[in-house]
């Protein structure tokens, strides 16, 4: 097999404990491009100084760079090449190396280094592109000062930036023109950016809070000026939260945003010029739904922090990761919660936590928050790194409360500044700042899997006493048979079971030890248990609730995360049931459904979560064996059921929920969740006129969430007017991208019968293309999340994804390997099933050429 595969996708492995220090700085940097799509030189002239005593060679890091000329001291000398790398002989401690290379931008398919998108173009060095671009020690912890010189065409690339200040700019001969940035900021080559191209800008000023005066723009082409308003609004508000809850402030003249249709991830923080995939950018009420809305305004804010976390203090490494990614993606989370619903926030939140990290943390592809070895780094950026280093953060905060948290954070910051740190430096500055020990806590970060917590809750009436026996495991993961029990922090409350009162004040319980029992005293009622609050540990609890305890807590909880667990939990159970023993009793689901539809206290956004079942694919991760088709029959007949008994009170919540004119609002966004929620169960009641209901929301509606619900719920339907539905929006959007997008999700999402045939014409589809990324997602990842369709017995689902990711791992390799994961379960599935997957995975294996980032993710997943 191995003989099969080309250079690129030899097994190189990384590891964490080979670090060593840069032997060269590159404290200063030159670059001068020429750009052209065809063909752009890049000159660089990096001075370079001896770090330490030793008699190391210079390495610098190329990848497909015609190499045009290399001069050392001015001196042209001929190139020596160590593996990959560019090894320079040095016999002074400081020396000047020049450098000259050949890139062709337009035949940039993996979209790393310089590419061109949509006529623009465009870079992305994260996490190892910049050597795509010039040679240079491609390391985060090289810390250089940038002069860039950008000269182009000025008819066509009228607009040229790149980090930092505009420092000069002006005419050449032959239509071109150039402009010089200089960034004052020491920064590593990841953070290095440049766009080219006919661009506008939505424009306004930012003072800081000391006085600096900032100007701020997004970047998009001409027609899609109108729809920037809402970024900018949250680039705005991001900068004042930065202020009021970090104490954190811009520190550059301009800020720079641009938008790109062709981008492999959600967007970039380059410092000072932040590049973005499109659909985190454009957004107006006819295009973008509520969801969008919040992504935009959520990665605006991301990209934004990242200023102070990841590029004012940056990475040792590329195993610290999450130091920037989890800390920052908990600012981003916490900025969200003080826009709108801090309840509903968590609950998304957690929501898309288990949907994506928990099947990979019990998957082939698990790996600690910070990493021990990677292939190839681009894959490491994953759930885990982000959303689970996230929830280590967080549990710092709990832990240590938000005063003594914000000093950790402030000390982390001082400390830091300027320079490249390791997620040993952070949590030592919570340590300092707190004086918490948070020795045993550590194993968040090299412990992979997800802890199981036990919990037992016993009442002896007699005395008054309860006792809560807690017992934690973490399971086995790849490389990590055994495992050490973690610190986790547990927000627990008991209530009685007949006033429905508090029977004590919560208690933050943190689990050191295998096993815990906490005792109540005074407890002269039934309790019943509320536990991980808040969710306040990334853990799963067994807690083996009664569905009576889970429906008095949907009805009573006074912690709305915990109140809508309840539901969930209770929701679960009867799915799990239903699957397991052939027939499960709603009634319990049913009554807690009337009950939290009828609680008038409760806000539209809150019921809507609450009311939704937990979807085909985690109930499938509750089980060791999925069968797709019984999950699909068991959760369909529940819901049908609640909306057959509860139809009336579907019909009053959906007129209920409707607005007159779209806003962009905490309450309007939940009348709109709350309304699609209830048109999905009008929908599944079968009454007669329940499409047509549907057809004229589709019809009538004055924003995408409305029209999208409404498509969404027809396109999961038999409905006769599912196809017109879906030919009236194809026409209306087929020149909006961003739109189309949904147009093939939503039917790569249908949970109907036809889904795989539907999905394989749509490969064929004249708008479908793998050479975009949120194309590919859009028909190629919505539907490898689609359980039953995937999973469609015979593996003609498996047969397909394999064909698209060999395609596209020949033009992205990036974008192809994130798609692996769904192939990777396996093991969860009947003997037919798994044959059928693995054979998938083997026949990608054995593609030649096949690339380094497939290679891992593919290798990986069949072990
Ligand atoms: N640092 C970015 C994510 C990112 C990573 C790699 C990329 O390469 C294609 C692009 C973006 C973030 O966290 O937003
Ligand atoms: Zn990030």
């Amino acid at each position: 097999m191995l003989d099969a595969l080309s250079a690129s996708a030899q097994p190189r492995v990384v590891r964490r404990g080979d670090y060593a220090p840069p032997a060269w700085l590159v404290p200063d940097l030159a670059l001068h491009f020429t750009l052209d799509p065809a063909r752009t030189i890049v000159r660089a002239t990096l001075k370079v100084e001896r770090n330490g005593a030793h008699d190391l060679p210079l390495l610098l890091d190329g990848d497909g760079l015609e190499l045009l000329a290399l001069r050392v001291d001015g001196a042209a000398v001929d190139p020596v090449f160590a593996g990959e790398q560019l090894s320079i002989a040095l016999a002074g401690d400081a020396h000047e190396i020049e450098t000259e290379v050949a890139l062709a931008p337009e035949r940039n398919t993996q979209l790393m280094g310089l590419y061109a998108s949509g006529g623009l173009l465009c870079t992305q060095c994260e996490a190892e592109g910049f050597r795509r671009i010039t040679w240079f020690p491609d390391r985060p912890d090289i810390l250089t000062r940038y002069r860039v010189r950008l000269e182009a065409d000025k008819a066509r690339y009228p607009i040229l930036l790149s980090n930092g200040d505009p420092v000069a700019s002006g005419d050449l001969a032959g239509g071109r023109h150039f402009a010089e940035w200089h960034d004052p900021f020491p920064k590593p080559s990841y953070l290095f950016a440049l766009v080219a191209g006919d661009l506008v800008a939505n424009r306004t000023g930012f003072v800081t809070r000391s006085g600096r005066e900032v100007s701020l723009a997004i970047w998009v082409r001409a027609p899609d000026l109108a729809k920037t308003d809402h970024a900018l609004h949250a680039l705005e508000t991001a900068m004042r939260w930065d202020e009021q809850v970090y104490g954190r402030e811009y520190d550059l003249d301009v800020f720079n945003i641009v938008a790109v249709d062709d981008f492999n991830f959600g967007a970039m923080e380059n410092k000072g010029l932040n590049i973005f995939n499109s659909r985190y950018i454009l957004a107006d009420p006819d295009t973008a739904t509520d969801y969008d809305y919040d992504a935009v305004a959520a990665v605006v804010a991301h990209e934004y922090f990242h200023n102070w976390s990841g590029n004012r203090v940056t990475c040792r490494d590329w195993f610290q990761l999450s130091l920037k990614e989890g800390f920052t993606v908990l600012r981003d989370q916490q900025f969200s919660a003080d826009q709108g619903s801090p309840a509903v926030k968590r609950i998304e939140d957690v929501r898309s936590l288990r949907a994506a990290q928990f099947p990979e943390d019990a998957g082939p592809l698990a790996h600690p928050v910070r990493p021990d070895e990677y292939q190839e780094i681009s894959n490491f950026y994953t759930a885990t790194i982000y959303n689970k280093g996230a929830e280590v953060i967080r549990m710092m905060h709990t832990m240590l409360g938000a005063e003594r948290f914000r000093q950790g954070a402030d000390l982390y910051f001082d400390r830091h500044d300027g320079t490249a740190a390791t997620v040993e430096d952070f949590v030592r500055a919570m340590e300092d700042a707190s004086g918490a020990d948070l020795a045993q806590f550590r194993l968040w970060y090299s412990q992979a899997g997800t802890p199981r917590v036990q919990a037992l809750l016993s009442h002896e009436p007699g005395d008054g006493r309860a006792r809560l026996s807690l017992r934690q495991s973490v399971p086995p993961t790849p490389g990590q048979p055994v495992k050490q029990p973690m610190a986790l922090p547990l927000r627990i409350k008991l209530f009685g079971a007949e006033t429905a009162a508090p029977l004590a004040a919560e208690q933050l319980v943190e689990l050191r030890d295998e096993t815990a029992e906490i005792v109540f005293e005074g407890v002269s009622e039934r309790p019943v248990l509320s536990i991980n609050r808040g969710f306040s540990a990334p853990v799963i609890v067994d807690a083996n609730r009664p569905a009576a305890d889970l429906a008095f807590l949907s009805a009573h909880d006074d912690d709305p995360f915990a109140r809508y667990e309840a539901i969930q939990q209770l929701m679960l159970d009867t799915l799990v049931l239903g699957v397991t023993q052939g027939r499960a009793d709603h009634g319990a689901v049913i009554a807690a459904v009337r009950a939290t539809l009828r609680d008038r206290a409760l806000d539209a956004a809150f019921i809507a979560e609450a009311v939704l079942l937990p979807s085909e694919s985690f109930i499938g991760d509750q089980m060791a064996m999925v069968d797709p088709e019984a999950i699909h029959r068991v959760r369909e007949a529940l819901r049908r059921d609640l909306a057959q008994s509860l139809a009336a009170d579907w019909r009053a919540a959906y007129e209920g929920a409707h607005a007159n004119r779209f806003e962009y609002s905490p309450a309007a966004k939940g009348a709109r969740r709350l309304r699609t929620v209830s048109l999905g169960y009008v929908m599944a009641s079968g009454a007669p006129d329940a499409p047509e209901i549907a057809f004229a929301q589709f019809e009538a509606a004055d924003n995408m969430t409305d029209r999208q619900g409404a498509l969404t719920a027809l396109v999961n339907s038999d409905a006769d007017c599912r196809e017109a539905a879906l030919d009236i929006f194809y026409h209306r959007y087929s020149d909006n991208a961003l739109v189309l997008d949904k147009w093939f999700s939503t039917q790569a999402l249908a949970t109907r019968d036809g889904t795989l045939d539907r999905v394989i014409e749509l490969a064929q589809h004249r708008d479908f293309t793998l050479a975009n990324p949120n194309r590919a997602r859009a028909l190629v990842g919505a539907f490898s999340v689609n359980q039953r369709a995937f999973h469609t017995a015979g593996g003609g689902g498996y047969a397909f994804v394999a064909d698209q990711l060999i395609a596209l791992d020949k033009l992205n390799p990036q974008t192809a390997a994130k798609l692996v994961p769904a192939l990777g379960r396996w093991r969860r599935f009947d003997a037919e099933r798994a044959q059928a997957m693995r054979g998938a995975l083997e026949r990608i294996l054995a593609v030649p050429g096949i690339s380094r980032d497939m290679f891992e993710q593919v290798s990986k997943s069949l072990e």
